[in-house]
């Protein structure tokens, strides 16, 4: 086969690997910086726009989207919390953010994010390459140089078999945990840290008015149940299910039944309603350091994945793209390579402190299955410490609403 490099079709400073929340973030940062990008995504933009996933924004998340303009919505529509429910042994205890920790965080959808940054991107005549794929690279390894130099080359497959590619100085693989990105660094330059849970998420979006004005974890043995919410008439709630699940075993009246289970408390009534989409979710922790490879830097789930239990993917990847974006425009200044060879360091003191927030809310609410009686009474005293100790609890409210962006 030709090398790559022999047929450019396209030239730019940053070659962005996905559209998915990090990627469209890293490019708004960039546009802001005045560095030219192009993002390359292997899904339509319906099917990016479509994709359910996350919901809660932390309080510096919501500032960093303020700051690069592209919160108008967000302002309007979101949906901001000041605390939180948590719950074990039909009780039900609050966790007071605003007082806690003086923050708050704010309930909106992902895909509605990323339809947002979408629209701001090509309104602004940015460049989104949906449906196309990057599967190689050359010199993308290379020692990154002083200068911008242009010296990495992206190959990509486009729609109807269409092949290409992109000239450009440096790479963000920001294309999630299945992506190439990660492969390119190659297997035997990475540290990979990884734990299963033996249990996964049944998550379902449905169209009837959330029954809580803040989110619900709730611990019951028989197993975890959420309620969180999209709006005032969209409801989405999740159930713990062993990992290799049946989503076929679930009708909709069992849903409604377990979680009318789990999640009871004297007094309280759940509304239900059409299950619009249901799906299921592996739980896994993983990180693959370093987090920049030469040209290459990983961002978001390419790098590193959280079980969703403290809310905190989407979070992280943005907190990724703030270091990334600020040490990028130093170099495109003239400046020198100091914030692109720290990106990584700087990257996982957060990526490590947020996996052991994960891991804890993980460990605190769900029933482990292979757990025997002194898990399940240490799990217990973990709780009732929690309702007990103020410090212990705004610990939890400062993690949960978001420590500062770096
Ligand atoms: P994404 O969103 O996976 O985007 C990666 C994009 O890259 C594309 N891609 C490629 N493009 C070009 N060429 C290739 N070879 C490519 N390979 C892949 C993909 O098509 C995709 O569009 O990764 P990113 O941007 O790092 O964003 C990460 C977040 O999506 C993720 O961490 C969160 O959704 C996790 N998460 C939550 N995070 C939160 O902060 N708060 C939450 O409340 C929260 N809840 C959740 C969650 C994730 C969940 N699931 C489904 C995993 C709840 C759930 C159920
Ligand atoms: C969600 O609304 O989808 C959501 C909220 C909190 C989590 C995970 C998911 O911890």
């Amino acid at each position: 086969m030709a090398p790559l490099s022999s047929s450019p079709t396209e030239r730019t400073q940053v070659g962005i690997v996905g559209a998915g929340p990090a990627g469209l973030v890293l490019a708004a940062r960039l546009a802001a910086a005045g560095v030219d990008f192009v993002v390359l995504e292997t899904r339509s933009r319906d099917y990016v726009e479509a994709r359910v996933r996350a919901g809660v924004l932390e309080a510096p998340t919501v500032r960093f989207l303020a700051e690069l303009g592209v919160d108008a919505r967000l302002r309007r529509e979101g949906l901001v919390h000041h605390g939180v429910h948590l719950q074990w042994r039909g009780q039900r205890h609050r966790i007071d953010f605003a007082q806690l920790s003086g923050q708050q965080v704010t309930v909106y959808g992902q895909q509605e994010l990323v339809c947002d940054l979408i629209a701001c991107h090509l309104a602004a005549g940015r460049h989104i390459r949906f449906d196309t794929e990057v599967t190689a690279a050359e010199g993308i390894l290379d020692p990154l140089p002083d200068r911008p130099d242009g010296g990495v080359v992206l190959g990509w497959r486009g729609p109807g078999g269409a092949h290409g590619a992109l000239a450009c100085d440096v790479v963000a693989g920001c294309d999630g945990f299945h992506g190439v990105s990660r492969a390119l660094a190659g297997r035997q330059r990475l540290l990979i840290r990884e734990r299963a849970y033996p249990y996964a998420w049944l998550g379902v979006l449905a169209d009837v008015a959330p029954s809580t004005d803040e989110l619900i974890y709730a611990h019951h043995d028989r197993g975890f149940a959420m309620h969180s919410m999209r709006s005032n008439e969209v409801s989405r709630l999740y159930l713990q299910v062993p990992p290799d699940e049946d989503l076929q075993a679930w009708s909709d009246e069992r849903i409604w039944s377990e979680l009318r289970s789990r999640l009871a408390v004297p007094g309280w009534e759940l509304n239900t309603g059409p299950i619009r989409e249901k799906g299921i979710t592996p739980m896994r922790s993983f990180v693959a350091e370093p987090m920049s490879h030469g040209r290459l830097f990983l961002a978001g789930d390419a790098a590193h994945i959280v079980p969703p239990t403290g809310a905190k993917g989407l979070n992280l990847a943005v907190a990724d793209v703030k270091v990334l974006g600020d040490a990028l425009e130093g170099w495109y200044r003239g400046g020198s390579t100091t914030g692109l060879d720290g990106y990584s360091d700087r990257c996982l003191t957060r990526v490590w402190r947020v996996q052991d927030f994960s891991t804890w809310m993980t460990t605190l609410l769900h029933v482990d299955p292979d757990g025997d009686a002194f898990e399940r009474r240490l799990q217990r005293s973990r709780q009732d410490e929690l309702v007990r100790s103020p410090s212990l609890a705004a610990n939890l409210a400062e993690n949960y609403t978001g420590l500062p962006l770096p």
